[in-house]
């Protein structure tokens, strides 16, 4: 496996030298953050976040996320514009020696939490998501609860320019049902993937979380069934998925094991969290271990092992600890933790198997 760290570039509050003096690690998995979903991003802008991590004797295993532009998502007639774009892009991340994107098809919300400093007992803060909080909610109310919450950093798929544009968003969906996105996201694959297979650059598509319907806004990546689904549009390992434990994790009738092992060659990325269940469709972002959350993440480790999955993993959100000031699940303590326990349990694992 490659042990990687997401890295938000420049504007992270991490400096990469902090990251690189994680034991163990090799590389970061990168953005480029000012890139809005449907722009271009140009040879000399990657080659420029490439040299940056390079320079800190890291390797940039590969970028979440290449945003996809919601003409493509809701399949509007000026799709092809955007998915040419897409195209370029992946030749331009090709020609740099990146071989690995992760990206969504989620209608609107990316990611959705009800709560991004909730106090645990011992003075830590967790992400939550209760569904009684967004049942109670208009969907442009989501944005104020997030913006206010956010500390002034920039959270993707949160960005000020898509709340402006949000009534108009809305509309651009009417009628997109589960089953017409699923369409979109067919169109989308398989006009790009075989690009992929040209310039060897695998797609990894990350679920929903929760994964669930929220707001009516339709869902494709909530359990195996979709997964399978997506993965027969174009039978190749450059159609491939994020396999991301704490988003899947959340819903209990979602049995992780089982995916990995149904799912296990197609697995291209790896986001590796616990999650800890506080009621129904209410759940916390924990720390790694298994003893804090929901999850038997040894379980889930040692499914990865068994499938024989070599790809990029990286420690998915944490906790804010120790007084960071951070990005919402982003710091930097609870995940160099959760790395270097993810490195325990697969050192343990592998040297039994032996
Ligand atoms: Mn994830």
């Amino acid at each position: 496996m490659k042990w990687g760290f997401r890295w938000y570039g420049q504007g992270d509050s991490i400096p990469l030298e902090n990251v690189g003096q994680i034991p163990g690690i090799n590389g970061i998995v990168g953005t480029l953050l000012d890139k809005l979903p449907g722009d271009i991003w140009e040879v000399d802008e990657i080659q420029e976040l490439k040299d940056s991590v390079e320079a800190g004797n890291l390797e940039l295993l590969g970028i979440e996320s290449v945003a996809i532009h919601d003409a493509i998502k809701a399949g509007t007639a000026d799709r092809d514009h955007y998915i040419d774009n897409y195209i370029q892009t992946i030749k331009n991340l090709s020609k740099c020696g990146v071989h690995l994107i992760c990206y969504s098809f989620k209608p609107i919300f990316g990611w959705a939490k009800t709560n991004l400093f909730y106090e645990n007992e011992d003075g830590s803060f967790s992400l939550v998501y209760d569904q009684s909080v967004v049942d109670n909610m208009q969907p442009s109310e989501m944005y104020t609860l997030i913006h206010s919450q956010s500390k002034g950093f920039r959270l993707p798929g949160w960005e000020k320019e898509r709340l402006d544009k949000f009534n108009r968003l809305v509309e651009t969906y009417e009628g997109v049902t589960e089953e017409v996105l699923f369409e979109n996201l067919s169109y989308f694959l398989q006009k790009i993937i075989p690009i992929c297979e040209e310039m060897d650059v695998k797609m990894a598509i990350h679920p929903d979380d929760p994964p669930w319907e929220i707001f009516g806004f339709p869902r494709i990546t909530k359990n195996l069934a979709d997964l399978k689904r997506i993965l027969s549009i174009v039978d190749s390992p450059y159609n491939g998925i994020t396999l991301c434990t704490g988003s899947l994790g959340a819903d209990p009738a979602n049995d992780l094991v089982e995916i990995i092992h149904e799912v296990g060659e197609r697995i291209n990325f790896v986001h590796f969290r616990n999650v800890g269940f506080m009621g129904e469709r209410k759940f916390k972002e924990t720390a790694h271990l298994s003893t804090e959350g929901s999850l038997d993440m040894y379980a889930l480790m040692q499914a990865l092992v068994d499938v024989g999955f070599d790809g990029v993993i990286r420690p998915d959100h944490g906790r804010t600890i120790w007084g960071e000031v951070a990005m919402p699940g982003y710091g930097l303590y609870d995940r160099a933790m959760g790395i270097t326990y993810m490195q325990g349990l697969h050192e343990a694992i592998t040297k039994a198997k032996k």
